[in-house]
């Protein structure tokens, strides 16, 4: 499958027309394409194949011939030039938390510098500060930025780890003697990122010793199209470095060892070490291969469930197996019964074309009702968020009409609510007056500029927004993007305190690169009584998905159906929503 490819290169393409200040809607649709291939869902091949690129939405004659170029050629001429015009590291600067691509073609241009390192060294020079539109004071940021894009991991998001790991996983399924392929490692455990996959299949085959099965199921790995490097290449372990630079090891098993591998290899290392200190209290010796007694003999287990009982365990999901007290949970019988995606009956944070959405009401609604969902509120943003077109509240009453209209052509089987992603401005006041919030089913309130206020300032416009008896909750709470921005600096437990006082509930956002809260949050906030909302924060039908990523973040933090306010349903949660104290 080369979506990634195809997505990356349009990507890149957009960026440096960006940077050479090409036309907004050249830019744009590179900038679509890029975003509508990497979300089709099938191989682009196969649409080439068909000669069919033309339905991808966003994809006319010319990108569709780009892309059968590369097709054929394995290169862009276009591309080729655009990278020879912009040197790599100017559209480098691009990765900088906070630069655009007009300040890039600024440094570029004014100062001649074309590195990142060349650029810190003009900024600590001073030379930065007195460019047009900048400052000491944008000065300053940029070096922070830079430091930051230092301190970045290579680590890779989970919302693009796992599918990676399902597209490959699904290839090496068809192999034959495999019975089963799963993930093990981090991103079982669905930790926020992952520093490398770990991929587990067991098979079985005709032959004695099944080597000639794993070394087909290997063969097969090491010539997936994600593969750009084979690092070792064995009989039952292999490891590969994708095109992302994302290393992947596989193990092949026996699948009468599958129960002791997938513990050992889910992980983590902390909660292994305490798992085989209480094997050893009984005499047993934990390993991935089997448990073993004194005497030498094996218990193999074939499960998870096995090797958890071996210890008087019940099994533990894979999301508490870090050494945060799940041991002795489950010792004394207290593991949570975490929430499940299934549990969502609505989704309580998406956009429309109204704001900064891709798609129409009804679009949005209908991709929903296809993920499952019952009901949506529809939180666009509202006017003084400058970037998008925000909702002013003339607009906003217009919205509610096209709401209503949109319910009588869905009948009945799926429910638009009316809300808004309402501002919380830097000086702490909400976009709109009581009265309008008073005529939403749901408010839900964000910040999105000030973050890097002071500690005081930060919380004091949180805990404003949080007490107002119209706000029902707070979106991504904290404003962190994983390995781009640093959360505000808040104190969490002040506002964990007053959303558990006025019960208005925070948000698990979904997408990838916010889970915000995060797994530690959610668990703190739990504890003090505070209700979550897993919100999906879907610009497009396809975003729906994400809530996958939300779960999982709000499953690490031990959080249970009783936790979350949107497994109800509707009716339930609008009386949530006008609940004493609320409106
Ligand atoms: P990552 O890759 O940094 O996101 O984190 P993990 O947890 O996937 O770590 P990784 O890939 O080094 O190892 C996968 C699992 O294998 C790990 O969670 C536990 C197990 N494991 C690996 N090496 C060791 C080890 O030296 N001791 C123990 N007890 N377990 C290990
Ligand atoms: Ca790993
Ligand atoms: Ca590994």
């Amino acid at each position: 499958m080369r979506n990634q490819e195809v997505s990356r290169i349009f990507a890149a393409m957009a960026d440096i027309l960006a940077i050479k200040s090409a036309s907004v809607h050249r830019i744009r649709t590179y900038r679509r394409a890029s975003e509508n291939v990497a979300s089709l869902g099938r191989p682009i091949d196969e649409l080439w194949g068909a000669d069919q690129l033309d339905t991808i939405p966003g994809i006319g004659k010319t990108l569709a011939s780009k892309i059968d170029e590369l097709m054929r050629t394995g290169r862009i001429e276009a591309y080729q030039k655009l990278k020879a015009e912009v040197p790599a590291g100017v559209v480098a600067m691009l990765q900088i938390p906070g630069v655009g691509a007009k300040r890039v073609a600024l440094f570029w241009n004014t100062l001649g510098v074309t590195t990142v390192d060349d650029l810190a060294q003009a900024a600590r020079d001073g030379r930065v500060a007195s460019l047009p539109g900048m400052g000491a004071r944008s000065q300053e940021e940029l070096l922070a930025g830079i430091e930051m894009l230092g301190r970045r991991t290579d680590r890779m998001l989970l919302g693009i780890a796992w599918p990676l790991a399902r597209d490959m996983l699904g290839a090496l399924r068809e192999a034959p003697g495999v019975v089963r392929a799963i993930p093990a490692g981090s991103l079982r455990r669905r930790r926020e990122t992952v520093g490398d996959l770990d991929l587990l299949v067991a098979a079985e085959g005709p032959d004695p010793d099944g080597a000639a099965i794993a070394r087909s199921v290997m063969d097969r790995f090491c010539g997936l199209p994600q593969v750009a490097e084979v690092l070792l290449s064995g009989i039952t372990k292999s490891s590969i470095r994708t095109h992302d630079g994302l290393q992947v090891d596989l193990r092949v098993l026996e699948p009468a060892r599958w129960g002791t591998a997938l513990q050992y290899f889910t992980g983590s290392q902390a909660h292994n070490i305490r798992l085989r200190s209480i094997a050893r209290e009984r005499g047993l010796s934990l390993s991935e291969y089997a448990l073993q007694r004194d005497d030498g003999s094996q218990i193999l287990c074939a499960t998870e469930e096995q090797v958890y009982g071996a210890l008087g365990l019940p099994y533990i999901p894979p999301e508490l197996r870090e050494d945060r007290g799940e041991i002795m949970a489950a010792q004394n019988g207290r593991l949570p019964q975490l929430v499940q995606i299934e549990d969502l009956l609505g989704d309580l944070h998406m956009h429309s074309t109204w704001s900064d959405g891709h798609q129409s009401l009804l679009e949005m609604a209908r991709a929903a009702q296809a993920h499952g969902l019952s009901y949506a509120v529809v939180a666009d943003h509202t006017w003084s968020l400058g970037v998008v077109r925000g909702l002013t509240a003339d607009r906003l009453r217009a919205q509610r009409h096209a709401i209503a209209e949109a319910n009588r052509e869905l009948g009945g089987g799926f429910r638009l609510l009316a809300g808004a992603e309402v501002e919380i401005r830097a000086d702490g006041s909400l976009d709109f007056p009581d009265e309008v919030l008073a005529e939403l089913d749901v408010v839900v309130a964000a910040l999105h500029s000030g973050l890097r206020q002071s500690r005081e300032q930060v919380t004091s416009r949180v805990l404003g927004a949080i007490r107002n008896p119209h706000v029902d909750i707070i979106a991504h709470p904290t404003g962190r993007l994983i390995g781009e921005r640093e959360a505000a600096d808040l104190d969490m437990e002040a506002v964990f305190q007053a959303a558990a006082e006025t019960g208005t509930a925070l948000e698990v956002n979904s997408w990838p690169k916010r889970l915000d809260l995060r797994d530690a949050h959610v668990r703190r906030a739990i504890e003090l009584g505070v209700m979550l909302s897993v919100g999906s924060d879907a610009h497009h039908g396809s975003g729906f998905s994400d809530l996958a990523y939300g779960v999982a973040t709000a499953r690490r933090g031990w959080a249970t159906v009783a936790d979350v306010v949107n497994v109800w349903p509707a009716e339930r949660l609008l009386e949530w929503t006008s609940r004493p104290g609320a409106s």
